[in-house]
C-alpha cells in the first residue's frame, strides 16, 4: 500500500478515536463530573482526568507500530532555517562535539560512555518530516543521525537481558529517560516510542552539524512525539522501570504527548 493511503488510513482511524473521546466525555454523568472536581489535583490536573490521559496514552501506544510511520517529504520542503523553541539546559557554551560524550546507564550495569564519534559509526539516516511544536506551530525539517534502535542494539542496551527489540516487549525496561548535561531539561519517554524506527539520536540538521540552539553536538528526534519530548544536548540517557522525571510533565502537561 501507498504511503499516502496508510497514513490517510490511520488519519480516518485517529479521528475515529477522538470521536469516541468525545463521545465519552458527552455522556459522562454530572455526579462523575462533580467528584473529579472535588478529587486531589496531581501535577495540576485532577487526578481522574490523569488517569484518561494516561488511558488515552495506552490506546497511542497500541496504535504504535512500525508500520506507522510520520509521513516524509523531498528534502525541498525542508525549512532552510528551522524555528528554534526552548532554551532550558543549554544556556551555556555549547560543547565541543570533538570528544563530546553520551553517559548511558542501566539497572544493574556499569555506567556507559559513548563518544559522538563511536554514535557516528553507526548507520546515518535522514529524514525530512512534520515537526510539530504542542504550542501549535509545525515545520517540515531536516534531520540526519543514527536510529536509537540501532543504538540500543549496538551496546546491548534497553533490555533486560541483552539489548531490547522490537518483538519483545517483555524484555524491555519501559523508560528511556535523557537529560541535558546541566540537567536543567530532561525528558521520559515509553520505550515502544523510543524504539519506533523513526526515532533518532540526531547530529545534523539541513546536511550540516546541528548548531547551539537546535541541540549541538546531539539531540533527540522523535517524530511520535510532540516538540517538548525532543531533548537538546544530550548528555546522559538511562534505561529503567521507574518513569523517568519529565520537565513538562512536571508542569501539567501530558506525559506521554504522543502524536
Ligand atoms: N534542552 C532542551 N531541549 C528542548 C527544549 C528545551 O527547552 N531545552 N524545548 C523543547 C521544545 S518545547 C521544542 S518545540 C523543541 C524545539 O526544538 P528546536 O529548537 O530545534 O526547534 O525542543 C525541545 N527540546
Ligand atoms: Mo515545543
Amino acid at each position: 500500500m501507498a504511503e499516502e493511503q496508510v497514513s490517510e488510513q490511520q488519519i480516518r482511524r485517529r479521528t475515529m478515536l477522538s470521536f469516541i473521546g468525545f463521545g465519552l466525555a458527552a455522556i459522562v454523568p454530572f455526579g462523575l463530573w462533580k467528584w473529579i472536581g472535588t478529587s486531589p489535583a496531581d501535577a495540576g490536573v485532577k487526578r481522574p482526568l490523569r488517569r484518561v490521559l494516561e488511558a488515552n496514552a495506552g490506546v497511542g501506544r497500541g496504535i504504535l507500530s512500525p508500520t506507522h510511520l510520520a509521513p516524509t517529504f523531498p528534502k525541498e520542503q525542508a525549512a532552510a532555517n528551522p524555528r528554534v523553541n526552548g532554551w532550558d539546559g543549554i544556556r551555556s557554551a555549547v560543547p565541543a562535539a570533538q570528544g563530546y560524550t553520551v553517559r548511558v546507564e542501566q539497572p544493574g550495569k556499569p555506567v556507559l560512555t559513548v563518544s559522538l564519534d563511536e554514535i557516528k559509526q553507526l548507520p546515518k539516516h535522514e529524514m525530512i518530516y512534520e515537526f510539530k511544536c504542542i504550542e501549535g506551530w509545525s515545520e517540515v525539517q531536516h534531520w540526519g543521525g543514527v536510529r536509537l534502535l540501532d543504538f540500543v542494539q549496538k551496546y546491548g542496551l534497553g533490555g533486560k537481558t541483552g539489548a531490547a527489540t522490537p518483538d519483545q516487549p517483555n524484555n524491555w525496561y519501559q523508560y528511556v529517560g535523557m537529560e541535558t548535561p546541566d540537567k536543567g531539561y530532561y525528558v521520559g519517554i515509553d520505550m515502544g516510542s523510543a524504539l519506533h524506527p523513526q526515532t533518532m539520536l540526531a547530529y545534523e540538521v539541513n546536511g550540516q552539524p546541528i548548531t547551539g540552539p537546535h541541540g549541538a553536538p546531539l539531540r533527540l528526534i522523535i517524530p511520535v512525539k510532540y516538540g517538548v519530548k525532543n531533548l537538546k544536548r544530550i548528555g546522559t540517557i538511562v534505561f529503567t522501570d521507574e518513569r523517568p522525571r519529565d520537565f513538562w510533565a512536571e508542569r501539567g502537561y501530558d506525559y506521554f504527548v504522543g502524536l
